[in-house]
């Protein structure tokens, strides 16, 4: 018997999403603080994205009913970042926000990458960088083939971008013209081992890259819901063509403990107790300023 739950329902209001930015920020921090492990910065440089993608009125889902079968789909192909997706999906109700203090834990489905299965709203297993793309055009593919409007997004890292399988999927998708699947390009300038500018410099010009695989670009801050918004939006309307946002943003989120010297040492290493007090104080400082309370 086909199961009833609503859609899940939101209006674009800027001070709701302000305050679920600060809100899913904070527990980034905590939980990856507590696991002792894990990618704060890499979740934190996401979280305005994903934040706008699921309580912005962006995205189509059920929470109560995940594998249903007209939901729009987001895969994060920097999976890594997962910590970044559990909170969002706890504060969309995909399962209960007491989860992700066992972030990590033995036994606990909240692993340190995604995995399809093992948690509610998780829509595929990423992790080994590169796939994701592909896995979210095989889904915009098949909507198409199956006649359903749902839409594919997928948030790929510009040090992912390394990964042959990236541009792959990015020919194939120009190829079938593919516009029911976004692309986010999380451009925060860093990676693993250094600076995507010198790991790999020639991932720029990267605008004039993916233009010249087919796709329709937009070039936005990503720390600036109104702004990313806005790019959804117009992303939805583009017919004939798969769509990325490159978004700038930082890895860290300005947060003073993540300063540009400490990028790269930062990169998958918590917080320790005292500069998780400090980034908390910051990320409440930052937000009452911006709402003025
Ligand atoms: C195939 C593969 N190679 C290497 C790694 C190790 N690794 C994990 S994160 C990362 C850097 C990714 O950088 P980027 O995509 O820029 O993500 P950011 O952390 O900056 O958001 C690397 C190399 C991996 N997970 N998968
Ligand atoms: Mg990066």
């Amino acid at each position: 018997m086909e199961q009833k739950h609503d859609v899940q329902q939101h209006t674009f209001d800027i001070h709701r999403l302000r305050e679920i930015s600060w809100k899913l920020s904070r527990a980034i921090i905590q939980s990856t603080t507590k696991a002792g492990s894990g990618h704060p910065s890499s979740s934190l440089s996401a979280v305005d994205v994903l934040t706008v993608l699921y309580f912005g009125d962006v995205m189509r889902y059920k929470p109560q009913e995940p594998h249903w079968p007209d939901r729009d789909r987001f895969i994060l192909s920097k999976g890594h970042a997962a910590p970044g997706l559990y909170v969002t999906l706890a504060e969309a109700g995909y399962f209960d926000p007491a989860l992700l203090s066992t972030l990590r834990q033995f036994g606990s489905p909240l692993e340190g990458h995604p995995v399809y299965g093992r948690t509610p709203g998780v829509e595929a297993s990423t992790g080994s960088l590169g796939q994701g793309l592909s896995i979210g055009l095989g889904h915009a593919l098949s909507a198409k083939v199956d006649g359903r409007d749902y839409r594919v997004y997928v948030m790929i890292g510009d040090g992912e971008s390394d990964q042959g399988q990236i541009w792959e999927a990015a020919m194939s998708a120009a190829k079938y013209r593919v516009d029911n699947l976004t692309t986010i390009l999380d451009l925060n300038g860093y990676q693993q081992t250094g600076p995507v500018s010198k790991v790999m410099p020639a991932l720029m010009p990267v605008v004039q890259k993916w233009q010249a695989f087919g796709w329709d670009v937009q070039e936005i801050d990503g720390h600036d819901l109104a702004q990313i918004h806005t790019a959804f939006r117009q992303a939805a309307e583009v017919r004939g063509r798969p769509q990325i946002l490159i978004a700038h943003t930082d890895k860290g989120k300005f947060l003073s403990p993540f300063t540009k010297d400490e990028k790269v040492r930062k990169h998958g290493v918590p917080l320790n107790e005292e500069e998780a007090q400090t980034a908390l104080a910051e990320l409440d400082d930052r937000y009452h300023a911006q709402e003025g309370a």
